[in-house]
């Protein structure tokens, strides 16, 4: 079991320079203000909060031009995940759980890659309705929050800026899995295939529920149920009827309850390692009662995931 002390730090990465809509940035306050920290404590998680984007001024650089690579932000990015990169392994090697709270998911690369520097036996599941797999050759968007594993993995490395040089390539193929999947792009499903990575559409809940999922997911990356396991979790996973305060929202997702049963379902294996919860924009909220849902959504996965239960 990892954690046994139930230690927790929240990580805020307060960012939004993997993809150009302004408000993401705000999801750590509004989950905070929310009262998540509180909640932790109440499961009975000893807390810290750490701020490594504190001081610093990334958002103000932000610009929406692609670089001769063809991506957008390159130098506020990796600079912000070098430093998200160094609080989440300080966490884990003093023993603390680290709860990323985004911002949005390019910061996967820094959270990631620090899992598997402390521990490279680490599985990671990606729940989300992208594969957030593309790399600087296949990205169309040029949006970052779209490519943070294929950094991870190595993927089109040529492909890479000097500024991601720092990203350790330690994570393997059969080593992650996806839940949730059901807007990918055609460059991604080609190396999803090619490296025949685990991954579980919206298709795959339907047709075998959301239990089965994730026992095959967990079989693919972690079948003796022995390694630790990174949970990094995109609010836009579940149905945007639930979580409407999203970047890139995509209709037919998780339901809540199933959105909730994975964070249940692994904090049960006693495996969590490390989780990321990203990508709750307040500021896409169309009404007070959408940011309510979506804050309340991401409080509640990160809740379920530090072993809150139904009974
Ligand atoms: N695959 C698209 C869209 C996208 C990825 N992640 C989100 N949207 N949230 C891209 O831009 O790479
Ligand atoms: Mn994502
Ligand atoms: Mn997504």
């Amino acid at each position: 079991k990892f954690h046994p002390n139930k230690k927790a730090t929240i990580i805020t990465a307060p960012f939004s320079g993997g993809q150009p809509k302004g408000g993401v940035e705000l999801g750590p306050e509004y989950i905070l203000n929310a009262g998540f920290e509180k909640q932790a404590q109440a499961l009975g998680w000893e807390t810290a909060v750490v701020h490594p984007l504190a001081n610093t001024d990334y958002e103000s650089k932000k610009t929406d031009d692609k670089d001769s690579y063809g991506i957008k932000n390159t130098s506020i990015v990796s600079q912000c995940c070098e430093k998200i990169h160094t609080a989440v392994k300080s966490a884990l090697d003093s023993d603390s759980l680290p709860i990323t709270v985004g911002g949005d998911h390019s910061i996967g690369m820094a959270t990631v890659s620090a899992a598997l520097e402390h521990n490279p036996d680490a599985c990671v599941l990606w729940i989300d309705a992208h594969a957030d797999i593309n790399t600087p050759k296949t990205t169309d968007s040029g949006n970052l929050h779209g490519c943070p594993i294929s950094f991870v993995m190595g993927i089109d490395r040529e492909s890479f800026p000097p500024e991601f040089s720092w990203v350790p390539e330690n994570l393997k193929p059969n080593k992650i899995a996806y839940i949730g999947l059901r807007d990918v792009d055609e460059g991604e499903k080609a190396i999803l295939k090619k490296y025949n990575i685990p991954a579980f559409s919206m298709y795959h809940v339907d047709k075998y529920g959301i239990g089965k999922v994730v026992d095959m997911a967990l079989d693919a990356v972690n079948p003796d149920r022995k390694n630790p396991i990174h949970l990094s979790y995109d609010v836009d996973a579940i149905d945007p009827s639930f979580v409407p305060a999203t970047g890139t929202r995509v209709e037919g997702g998780l339901s809540l309850r199933e959105g909730l049963f994975i964070a249940e379902d692994v904090a049960q294996t006693g495996l969590l390692a490390s989780i990321d919860i990203v990508e709750t924009n307040p500021l896409l909220a169309e009404t007070e009662e959408h940011v309510l849902d979506t804050v309340s959504a991401a409080c509640a996965i990160g809740r379920c995931a530090l072993g809150q239960t139904l009974l």
